[in-house]
């Protein structure tokens, strides 16, 4: 082993940054978003980087880890696993045929910290981190233009500047949306947050973005917001429309029951979420598309065991996002880069985020797609003045958890968030 390897500090920064009052299912974005940035610095200084949740949970469940990473080998990832493992989840790996209260938790927390070992085996062997993987299938990642119905402004003084995409309640404003979103970022596929209005009447604005954009694939998500009675009665209007219908209904069998009649594959984030969660999908024949997240999936190499999973049996591979800035897009984009059956545009809020912790700022989308990082490792490294300053805002702005319904009922008193709503 080469000296001056061991991870000799682990460092788990929370950040808060700007969001726009964004509509979904849940109810409305609050002004902050969190996330954890996670730094992994090796005796010789070199430092590896991360991005996950930043909600209480997490952040407790990082910070419990980070002492038992000191002195682990980056290359280590099985001890990483096995340190984490043992913190967060007693002492054995749960079988991935049998989802365990737990899981989840060390999924979170290995997806970040293995990104961050990953990096440093990049920076170790001077290779980009999709060299690492297996190599690159690509050069550049599509992404799709993500679409919210949103508010113009937030409840009451945010602290900061009104966003300037202005609100999109309506058709036509949904419509304008979506054309500074392909004519900024030039993306050739599109996704409207659904769950927010009647499906209906998300139907028409699909329709109306239909008649602008009449080549570019379709996809709504109304996260579970409707019942399955809602969906077999829209079915026959989204026939023809949808690349991919995502998260219609909230459970497992309901989306089974869907599938039964739809014509156009059912994608999920939210019913198959981990392994152990795949034979039943088979089963049931619930879903054709998966999303996959590293950030809860278990990091990058079980991004690419999903993607070969979904070869085996016949699964299309999607991406998820959450509001993230860049280390987790640079991660998305250098294992998306190694998926041979990413044969979707994958899923990014990051044109909704104006803050960055990265030195140079933003990514840049170009032609829908994000060209591959080219340093070594991840290919990104940290404006330490901005980490402080996002820093700073977490410290101040009071949030710890994400809670989209509060924020709503600031808006509309009365709201209620039961699911399904439809
Ligand atoms: O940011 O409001 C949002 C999304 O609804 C997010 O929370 C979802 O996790 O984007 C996600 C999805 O595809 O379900
Ligand atoms: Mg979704």
């Amino acid at each position: 082993m080469a000296r001056g390897m061991r991870v000799a500090e682990v460092r788990v920064t929370p950040i808060a940054f700007r969001d726009p009052p964004l509509l979904n299912v849940a109810g409305v974005h609050e002004p902050w978003a969190l996330r954890s940035i996670i730094e992994v610095v090796t005796e010789d200084g070199l430092v590896g980087l991360g991005e996950t949740y930043g909600e209480e949970v997490t952040l407790a469940d990082l910070l419990a880890c980070a002492p038992a990473l000191v002195g682990v080998v980056p290359f280590d990832l099985n001890g990483v696993r096995r340190r984490i493992n043992e913190i967060l989840h007693g002492h054995d790996e749960a079988p991935a045929m049998i989802p365990a209260s737990g899981t989840r938790r060390v999924n979170v927390a290995f997806g970040a910290f293995e990104v961050a070992m990953l990096d440093l085996q990049g920076q170790f062997a001077g290779v980009p981190l999709h060299v690492l993987l297996g190599g690159a299938v690509r050069e550049r990642v599509p992404y799709s233009a993500y679409l919210f119905y949103k508010f113009a402004r937030h409840h009451g003084d945010s602290g900061y500047p009104t966003d300037d995409w202005g609100e999109a309640l309506s058709h036509a404003q949904m419509v304008d949306q979506t054309r500074r979103m392909v004519s900024d970022y030039g993306f050739g596929s599109i996704k409207l947050k659904g769950g927010v209005f009647e499906p209906e009447y998300e139907i028409e604005t699909l329709r109306a973005i239909r008649s602008a954009f009449p080549d570019h694939p379709l996809r709504i998500d109304p996260n579970g917001g409707w019942s399955v009675a809602t969906t077999l009665r829209v079915l026959p209007q989204l026939d023809g429309l949808l690349e991919y219908l995502e998260d219609p209904t909230g459970t497992l069998e309901e989306m089974g029951e869907v599938a039964k009649q739809a014509s156009m594959p059912l994608a999920t984030n939210m019913v198959t979420v981990e392994f152990g969660h795949i034979p039943k999908t088979l089963a049931l024949g619930a879903v054709q598309v998966i999303l996959s997240d590293h950030h809860y999936w278990g990091g990058l190499r079980s991004t690419q065991q999903l993607g070969h999973l979904g070869r085996v049996f016949g699964l299309g591979i999607s991406m998820h996002s959450n509001s993230h800035l860049g280390i987790s897009l640079a991660a998305m984009t250098q294992v998306g880069a190694t998926l041979p059956n990413l044969t979707y545009a994958a899923d990014s809020h990051y044109p909704w985020q104006v803050d960055e912790v990265i030195a140079g700022g933003k990514l840049r989308f170009e032609g829908g797609a994000l060209a591959l990082p080219q340093g070594p490792g991840l290919g990104v490294t940290l404006d330490r003045t901005a980490l402080a300053a996002l820093h700073a805002n977490f410290l101040a702005c009071g949030i710890r958890r994400r809670d989209d319904g509060s924020e709503m009922r600031k808006h509309q008193p009365d709201w209620q968030g039961a699911r399904p709503r439809f």
